[in-house]
């Protein structure tokens, strides 16, 4: 801890002092002072947000819709409900997507929704719903449609699955739809657990087809946000390894088809699609485990991993060439930068996944995270999946239908032996240790962060960098602190793999070191400002 640097404890207690009482005692349960990586504790996450408390989550709708089949670029998704759920669903997360041609269908510039209108609502939008099929259809002649379906949608009762089944009858094309009001569930977590289902259910499995290739993986839980899967699939192909399908970046329906083909499933956001994963293991064999590629030693460490699995000497050899070819520039750049950034002090809350991922790389310039969490993470995304079989199972998770899968007995089938899968033990398959056994002693890790408790963040240590979104954003930054968003990169990018780490080290290093953000004096600084505190 450096000097004058509050103790963490204290910092928790003065936060939840402020709070109702009973208030106080739920967050109590969601803010943990990190006793370090042998003493990790239980935390409360995937539990609703207090009315009252500005939460940084989303919706349901925004988890399935937006982020697992967002990406995919020829899939026709339609949202059936109000214009604003899709207004606010257009592009937000830059998701890139390169057709192979320019003739080639793609659809991610296009928003598609019912535009349900006041008469939907009171008389019902199944019609309107068909109508919007049938328009699509006719004008993009894609290869499928996938229904979303609103708040509204839910509440009037409206059936998507039974105009989905219709709808694919009379189009044949392949039509489904998603029961993924944004109420749903307590977050965007439960969209993914809904899209996961749905991609089982009706997709995957569906074309036994193939490219060709000796090392067939599946990329699951990377999005593409700012071009991350290309710079993935340039290390890939540079390693000789073939990406079969990815869920969802730069994906098309085609891909997420042929996904039982594969050799092996290697997931980057365990939050969002361990589903797919798990049940894909089950019903084709397909064995997974997690990788990284955030950051350059990760993007490292999971190649090697990959090229274990398979352990075969030439693929051994080659994606050691890959690495030592890969890691002269990004030595480089952390020669240059390194200096200007070491000691530096970030914090971040992001998604599911990113809070965790992101640490990798501040640690390689050097810098400390003092506090991380996740907005919408599960305890296992925190604790590790060892967690799993003792997290209650409330009322909101059991409104997610949880999918029973069984073998598929006519394209199951064992990838490796029993005995190769133990040989291999180390790669960890099925497993995902969580963001908080890679976190230093004396941190933080606050679950669902309250805007509230965000600023005490920032009033009392003074990151050098606070990362969350653009909701967040604004306020940040007005507090004199510079704020990066790790959803949308700030439209930089991409991240991931060796490029990436290179192209974030140097927008950290801008960040950081500029001293705007030290000139910037808030009004509130300069002139006297009125307090009030509750009576009750
Ligand atoms: Fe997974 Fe994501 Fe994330 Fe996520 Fe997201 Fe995202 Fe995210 Mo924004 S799937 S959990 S729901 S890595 S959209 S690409 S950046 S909150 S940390």
């Amino acid at each position: 801890m450096a000097k004058n640097e509050m103790d963490p404890q204290r910092w928790k207690q003065e936060v939840l002092k402020k709070y109702p009482s009973k208030i106080g005692k739920k967050r109590e349960k969601s803010i943990i002072v990190h006793e370090g990586p042998e003493d990790v504790k239980q935390i409360q996450a995937n539990v609703r947000t207090i009315p009252g408390i500005i939460t940084q989550r989303g919706c349901t709708y925004a988890g399935c819709k937006g982020v697992v089949l967002g990406p995919t670029r020829d899939i026709v998704n339609l949202v059936h409900g109000p214009i604003g759920c899709s207004f606010y669903a257009w592009l937000t997360r830059r998701n890139q997507t390169l057709p192979p041609t320019p003739e080639s269908p793609n659809f991610m510039n296009y928003a598609f929704s019912t535009d349900m209108q006041d008469s939907n609502i009171v008389f019902g939008g199944e019609a309107k719903l068909k109508q919007a099929c049938r328009e699509a259809f006719e004008l993009f002649k894609p290869k499928a449609i996938g229904i979303f379906s609103t708040c509204p949608v839910g509440l009037i009762g409206d059936d998507v699955h039974a105009v989905a089944r219709e709808m694919k009858e009379e189009l044949g094309i392949n039509v489904f739809g998603f029961s993924c009001e944004g109420y749903k569930g307590v977050s965007q977590s439960a969209g993914h657990h809904i899209a996961n289902n749905a991609l089982i259910k009706h997709v995957i499995g569906l074309n036994d087809e193939h490219p060709e290739g000796k090392f067939r993986i599946n990329m699951l839980g990377e999005y593409n946000i700012g071009g991350d899967a290309f710079e993935l699939e340039r290390i890939l192909e540079k390693c000789g390894i073939t990406l079969n399908a990815s869920f969802s970046g730069n994906s098309t329906m085609e891909q997420f088809e042929r996904a039982h083909t594969a050799d092996l499933n290697v997931v980057m956001c365990h939050r969002s699609i361990n589903y797919v994963a798990e049940m894909m293991e089950k019903k084709y064999g397909i064995p997974w485990f997690k990788v990284n590629f955030i950051g350059a030693e990760a993007s490292a460490k999971s190649l090697r991993k990959i090229a274990e699995y398979f352990g075969d000497q030439e693929l051994l050899d080659r994606v050691e060439c890959v690495i030592a070819d890969e890691m002269l520039k990004v030595q480089n750049a952390i020669d240059e930068i390194h200096p200007r950034t070491e000691g530096k002090m970030a914090m971040m809350f992001v998604g599911g996944s990113r809070a965790h991922h992101y640490q990798e790389l501040f640690s390689e310039l050097g810098m400390r995270t003092l506090s991380a969490g996740y907005e919408f993470g599960h305890r296992d995304d925190y604790e590790g999946r060892r967690v799993i079989p003792t997290i209650q199972v409330d009322a909101d998770s059991r409104n997610i239908e949880e999918l029973t899968v069984e073998r598929d007995e006519a394209k199951y089938r064992a990838r490796k032996t029993e005995e190769q899968i133990e040989a291999l033990g180390g790669l960890g398959f099925n497993d995902y240790e969580g963001m908080m056994v890679d976190m230093a002693k004396g941190t933080l890790v606050i679950d669902d962060l309250s805007h509230y408790e965000m600023e005490k963040l920032i009033e009392i240590y003074h990151p050098d960098v606070f990362c969350a979104g653009i909701k967040e954003k604004y306020c940040v930054q007005k507090m004199g602190i510079p704020l990066k968003q790790l959803h949308s990169y700030d439209y930089g990018g991409p991240y991931a793999g060796f490029e990436g780490a290179v192209n974030f080290y140097k927008d950290i290093d801008m960040i950081v070191n500029t001293s705007v953000w030290k000139l910037i004096k808030a009004p509130w600084e300069a002139e006297p400002v009125i307090e009030a505190e509750y009576a009750a």
